[in-house]
């Protein structure tokens, strides 16, 4: 399958894996739809990448329920019939035993990895219905899969991504709409910095003595998974790098 003549939507594009997305997705000729909150940054990659393709830039908070919607429903025409839906905005928002937890922290990651990411597919999956064709991509993590010491909710708002995969699957068999989840190990994005609240210092530190996964390495997968043939449908699927074994076992040197 090509992309060109292909509409889709990314959430989270303003940085790390959903950036890197949009780059390689505007090389391959796919119409952008690109969404986060950072205004400036959304205008530059725009500015950027209308060079190779048609770009329309949606500013929104996935929280933020009624934003969601209303972005989505001002969409022009031109850009209106999604194909492609990534949903990748989220973030970890601190490292702490359960027993010192922020309340805010978990608010956070619960309302954005796991509610925002509800909001955008709800609030795109009409048009897929109506044209009996999609594709839906959810980041998980291997987070989602398999929990680590003070990952807790993060770790809970991924799991919670891999089942609300497994049941936009189960829901959507039968009406065109492909849905699958990548699941990417440690990826070296501003994912730590926002985890550790602007500690750069520390954020570096989680990607020294070995090579993480860079988010190109994601987009390349997610790019795949979208353009395999229409009846092929990649369900779940995890990527680490060579030094990564689990969510708590990396060789670092
Ligand atoms: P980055 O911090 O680099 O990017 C996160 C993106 O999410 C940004 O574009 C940010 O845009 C957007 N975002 C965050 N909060 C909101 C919000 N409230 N509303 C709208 N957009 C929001 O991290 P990554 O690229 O690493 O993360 C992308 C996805 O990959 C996340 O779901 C993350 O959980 C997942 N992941 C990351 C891994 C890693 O090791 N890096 C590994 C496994 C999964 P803006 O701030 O402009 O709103
Ligand atoms: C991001 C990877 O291991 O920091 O989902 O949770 S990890």
């Amino acid at each position: 399958m090509k992309l060109q003549d292909k509409t889709a939507l990314i959430t989270g594009a303003t940085s790390g894996i959903g950036r890197a997305t949009a780059y390689l997705f505007a090389e391959k000729g796919a119409k952008l739809i690109l969404c986060g909150r950072r205004t400036e940054r959304l205008e530059t990659i725009a500015r950027e990448l209308t060079q190779k393709t048609q770009v329309h830039i949606l500013q929104f908070d996935v929280r933020d329920k009624t934003s969601v919607f209303n972005a989505l429903e001002s969409l022009p025409n031109t850009f209106s019939n999604i194909d492609i839906l990534i949903n990748n905005a989220g973030n970890a928002h601190g490292l702490d035993a359960i027993q010192n937890g922020s309340t805010d922290d978990w608010d956070a990651m619960l309302d954005i990895n796991v509610k925002g990411l509800l909001y955008v597919s709800k609030a795109v999956l009409p048009v897929m219905l109506e044209n009996q064709s999609g594709h839906i991509i959810n980041i998980g993590s291997t987070a989602g899969k398999e929990v680590y010491p003070k990952g807790n909710v993060y770790c809970a708002s991924k799991h919670a991504v891999d089942a609300i995969n497994q049941g936009m699957r189960l829901d959507l068999n039968g009406k065109g709409i492909k849905v699958g989840a990548i699941n990417p190990g440690l990826v070296e994005t501003e994912f730590s910095e926002v985890r550790f609240k602007g500690d750069t210092e520390r954020a570096e530190t989680v990607y020294q003595n070995y090579t993480p996964l860079q988010p190109e390495d994601v987009a390349e997968i997610i790019l795949f998974a979208v353009t395999r043939p229409k009846h092929v449908n990649i369900a779940d699927l995890t990527v680490m790098c060579l030094d990564q074994a689990s969510s708590t076992i990396v060789n670092k040197n």
